[in-house]
């Protein structure tokens, strides 16, 4: 069976929505027959679809896998560069991994990188991200933005931003950011950014946006080292929620803030960032490498670090940390 013939037939009904399309008007707009059109609609309930056959109107999807599958992720995608290149994996270390490589061999900007699982999924400093199969998003998206280098952990900011705002238009949830890479509900953590650089003299050359979202898990889902610290947005919302569309909408997002990014400067942003803060105004312990400094978390620079006032009335500005709300 001619697999494209079958993808591109899924994306057709797909974007016929809940119209139905004639065996007839298949046949001809793909220039086939009629059985070897009904030959590929029994291809695509093999592959999970469930297909209505509508008397003497013709075919029409009821559901389709929750599968991120390139062409179904791009099928609706609407962005101008973001996904206009997509790599799925059934199966990979880390999407991180891949992306570097194909930035390496010059991958275009706004390539994304997708993996049903991950067996070693990386957070910062290397910890492990726990990545169960067919349940989560785990991508890394590949920009190549003309900014300095110093500026690229403003790129995990934008990031959260963009999620929060994709996880609000698909299932209604509000979430909030812990600065500087976590999205959470309460204090149970949903999802973790990883912004990775790949420069030189000449300054970036791509900028490698790890995304990782806890969609579908259910609390027995996850690996007993984080189970009782993460979340997901099936446990939140109390329903399942279609990875392809939350995708879809996370890149639409990150495609506007990012372009408002490198338009307006972080400047608009960090207001965003505010209001889905859960950081700002807290007391907090910020643990870095060297030294752990507990106080008021008064707000974010116009660079992204975040300003921490001390009990003996030190402002210090943290750059990189891990974050314990008090
Ligand atoms: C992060 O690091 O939060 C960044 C996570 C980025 C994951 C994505 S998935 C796609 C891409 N490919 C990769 O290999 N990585 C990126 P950090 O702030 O260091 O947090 C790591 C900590 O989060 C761990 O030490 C655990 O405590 C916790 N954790 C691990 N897996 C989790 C999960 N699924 N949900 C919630 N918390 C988790």
């Amino acid at each position: 069976m001619n697999i494209t013939v079958t993808h591109k037939l899924a994306t057709r009904l797909l974007e016929a929505g809940d119209q139905p399309v004639s065996g007839q008007q298949l046949a001809e707009e793909f220039g086939v027959s009629r059985t070897a059109i009904w030959k590929h609609m029994k291809e695509l309930e093999e592959m999970g679809y469930e297909i209505e056959s509508v008397r003497k109107k013709g075919y029409r999807i009821q559901k389709s896998p929750d599968s991120l599958e390139a062409f179904l992720v791009q099928s609706g995608l609407k962005t101008k560069r973001l996904g206009s290149r997509i790599e799925y994996l059934e199966q990979c270390a880390s999407t991180q991994i891949v992306a570097h490589q194909l930035a390496q061999e010059g991958a275009l900007d706004g390539t994304v990188v997708i993996a049903d699982l991950q067996t070693e999924g990386r957070g910062r400093l290397m910890r492990k991200w726990d990545s169960a199969k067919g349940q989560g998003i785990w991508m890394s998206i590949i920009l190549r933005p003309d900014v300095p280098p110093h500026k690229a952990p403003q790129f995990t900011l934008v990031a959260a931003v963009a999620i929060v705002r994709a996880i609000q238009s698909i299932t209604g949830l509000e979430a909030s950011i812990k600065w500087p890479n976590d999205i959470l509900f309460g204090n149970k953590k949903a999802t973790g950014i990883l912004t990775e650089l790949q420069s030189d003299a000449d300054g970036i050359q791509a900028l490698i946006i790890g995304i990782g979202v806890n969609v579908n898990q259910e609390r027995e889902d996850f690996d007993a080292a984080v189970k009782e610290i993460a979340t997901s947005l099936r446990l939140e919302s109390g329903q399942a929620v279609n990875r392809r569309k939350l995708v879809q909408e996370i890149l639409r997002y990150l495609e506007i803030y990012t372009e408002m990014y490198i338009e307006l400067g972080f400047g608009p942003l960090k207001e965003l960032w505010e209001g889905h803060s859960a950081t700002i105004g807290k007391a907090v312990r910020a643990r870095m490498t060297r030294e752990t400094l507990e106080g008021i978390a008064e707000g974010i620079t116009e660079d992204g670090v975040l300003q921490l006032r001390t009990a003996d009335g030190k402002l210090h500005g943290i750059y990189s940390a891990d974050i314990e709300l008090k």
